[in-house]
């Protein structure tokens, strides 16, 4: 492997005996989530892909280097960097370069799970084209990387901060299909339904992968968007959260918020106005991707 990379001892282990790997993102941590929720929920997130019978890989950048799993000290430094940097696919080589400590979006933690091999990887919702997004331009670069890289995303969908309808529209333009889990129509992140429909529902692993091997067979690139909804049980109530999602929005504006601050700061902001069930129904999703995710490394394995 290159020495700009390294993988733990483990995840090394289990990519040379051909064991399922699943690769998670660190911003969630970093800049997604409180501490100290932030900590316990990236742990929690890897017992629950242990227990499904595969390796975890949280991805970072440490120091500079490039790091797939990470050990407890790691994941704690992590979670307790308010100086960490969010990265994204233009970021990526300045904190290689200059020795930073950074937090991988999706967008950067695909670009380093296909540089370890990995396939699939877990997180909690994809960025997408922002309300307003045919003004602003402001479509995260998560969506070009689902265009060019081929690893498989399990998300709860999208969160309604975004304009759900015009991020489909986009993935459809760039031929990254979307699969849904459980029903026909694409998740909302704290709501199981967008009221938009997802490409092709499949619920089992095995169908996902032979979906995801037919692709690359193909010679198609890219990835692909695995659509897993929250629990119904879990899930915020639509008009609350579609209230409070329309105020941090309004807030955002007011205070002249842009770039790669805006996702973060609606993320904190949804987070204080829900007294902080937003959170909890967020655990609750990036665990119940985390099956999900397991499972398909799984079948993709076998
Ligand atoms: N959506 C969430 N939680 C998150 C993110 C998005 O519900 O933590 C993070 C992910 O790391 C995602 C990034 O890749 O925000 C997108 O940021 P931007 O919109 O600046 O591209
Ligand atoms: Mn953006």
């Amino acid at each position: 492997m290159n020495e700009l990379i390294q993988l733990s001892p483990e995840v090394a282990a289990a990519r040379e005996q051909g064991r399922p790997v699943v690769a998670l993102e660190s911003t969630i941590i970093a800049h997604g989530m409180p501490w100290p929720q932030n900590l316990d929920t990236a742990r929690q997130v890897e017992d629950v892909i242990r227990r499904e019978g595969a390796v975890p890989a949280t991805i970072a950048v440490i120091d500079g280097r490039i790091r797939v799993g990470l050990d407890d000290a790691e994941l704690q430094r992590l979670a307790q960097a308010p100086d960490a940097m969010k990265l994204s696919r233009r970021d990526l080589p300045y904190a290689v370069a200059t020795g930073r400590l950074g937090a991988t979006t999706v967008a950067a933690t695909m670009i380093c799970a296909q540089l370890a091999g990995i396939e699939v990887f877990v997180t909690g919702g994809i960025g997408g084209v922002h309300r307003g997004g045919a003004e602003s331009f402001d479509i995260s670069a998560d969506l070009q990387e689902l265009a060019r890289t081929p690893v498989a995303v399990v998300c709860a969908g999208a969160k309604s901060i975004l304009d759900l309808g015009l991020t489909l529209e986009y993935l459809e333009t760039h031929g990254v299909p979307v699969l849904s889990i459980g029903q026909d129509n694409f998740a909302a992140f704290f709501t199981p339904d967008s009221g938009l429909k997802a490409d092709f529902r499949m619920d089992g692993a095995q169908e996902q992968a032979r979906f995801i091997r037919a692709k690359w067979a193909l010679g198609l690139v890219g990835g692909v968007v695995i659509s897993n909804p929250v629990p119904a049980a879990e899930a915020m109530p639509r008009e609350e959260i579609d209230a409070i999602t329309a105020r941090a929005l309004a807030e955002a504006q007011a205070q002249g918020i842009a770039g790669k601050a805006i996702t973060p700061f609606l993320l904190g902001r949804i987070k204080a106005l829900t007294g902080g069930r937003s959170l909890a129904t967020n655990i609750a999703l990036v665990k119940n991707n985390a099956i999900a995710g397991a499972r398909l490394a799984r079948a993709l394995q076998g």
